[in-house]
């Protein structure tokens, strides 16, 4: 049974919110991240090897509050071994057990709606150009467990200014890969997921800077179980918002909908935000245990309004009754 959880880019724009946004732009060809190729001397700064904690924890905490975080990073090992990504199965081990059946090279992108130049794009003309940036950011599960990921990535709303929305463009929907072929978890008709996975956002949680499209973790190319080659990331949202392996993207003038919302619409929103005052139906959402943990040592903590990211986003949402949006 499923457990319910759920180019030519314009030059990275200085924006009073980018001020507290990373400072350390990784000087990595984009293009020579995607396809696997991701060798020891790709990278100019930060390759880690199997992951070097103590090297980014005082990269964490050299980070202004709030994007950055001096809270412990969550080892590699458990970022790339506990994970959901149903197209590869329900249980945490799924998707590093058998991802490594879906083919990331070559990737197109479609993008789709109220654009002006919607066509299919080869992942690296859309990476080229792009300044990638390493963010530190808290990834908070509906099923209240979390974990702390250094990113690499770029703003989502460089790429949607490229292909300049129209004023139509309210919403923006995400599709990840179908390919029942690779992905083991498409094949058999469980009831569940209407595939291919799909996710919204507004189109001003869009264009949020803190929202970020990511090609890498911890100093190197995305792995496969975490959505490579491309995969969104919103960090106030519970993890699910946060699709895996993008193959389109459309600009729409109405609300998308949403894989989770479509399989049990009372217990998860559009929205999604990060809530501790909402529960969900089946369970609260006032704490969260961050991996790792164990048995005796749960290391359990008390979950924030917006995933502790309130002083950049709240203002999103000013005048919602978050408990109806939920
Ligand atoms: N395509 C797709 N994207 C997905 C999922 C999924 O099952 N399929 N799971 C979501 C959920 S529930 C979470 S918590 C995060 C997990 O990301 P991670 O495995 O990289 O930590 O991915 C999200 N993106
Ligand atoms: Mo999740």
């Amino acid at each position: 049974m499923l457990i319910r959880c759920p180019p030519d880019i314009p030059a990275s724009e200085i924006t009073p919110e980018s001020v507290y946004m990373s400072r350390r732009k990784l000087m990595v060809s984009a293009a020579l991240m995607v396809g696997g190729v991701a060798a020891s001397n790709t990278f100019a700064v930060d390759d880690v090897g199997e992951g070097d904690p103590l090297r980014y924890q005082k990269a964490a905490a050299e980070g202004a509050p709030g994007t950055f975080t001096a809270e412990a990073l969550t080892p590699l090992r458990d970022v790339t071994h506990y994970n959901n990504f149903y197209e590869f199965g329900a249980d945490k081990g799924d998707p590093a057990a058998y991802a490594q059946a879906m083919t990331t090279s070559p990737w197109r992108v479609a993008i789709e709606g109220e654009v002006n130049r919607p066509g299919s794009y080869a992942l690296e003309d859309i990476l080229q150009g792009v300044a990638l940036e390493e963010r530190v950011y808290r990834l908070r599960c509906v099923e209240a467990w979390s974990m702390v990921i250094p990113w690499i990535g770029f703003p989502l709303q460089h790429l949607l200014k490229r292909f300049a929305p129209s004023s139509r463009a309210k919403y923006v929907a995400f599709t990840t890969l179908h390919a029942p072929d690779q992905m083991r978890g498409q094949r058999s008709a469980t009831g569940t997921i209407d595939w291919p996975y799909v996710e919204g956002l507004r189109i001003d949680e869009a264009m949020h800077p803190l929202t970020i499209l990511a090609v890498g973790l911890y100093g190197r190319t995305l792995p496969n179980q975490n959505g490579a080659p491309l995969r969104l990331i919103v960090p106030w949202k519970y993890g699910f918002k946060s699709i895996k392996s993008i193959v389109k993207i459309r600009l729409q003038e109405t609300q998308p909908k949403t894989s989770w919302n479509v399989l049990a619409p009372s217990e998860y929103g559009f929205f999604s935000n990060v809530n501790p005052g909402v529960d969900h139906p089946r369970w609260s959402q006032k704490s969260e245990r961050r991996l790792p943990g164990s048995l005796f040592s749960p290391n359990r903590i008390e979950t924030r309004i917006f995933n502790g990211y309130a002083d950049q986003v709240a203002s999103l949402y000013s005048g919602m009754n978050l408990r109806r949006y939920y």
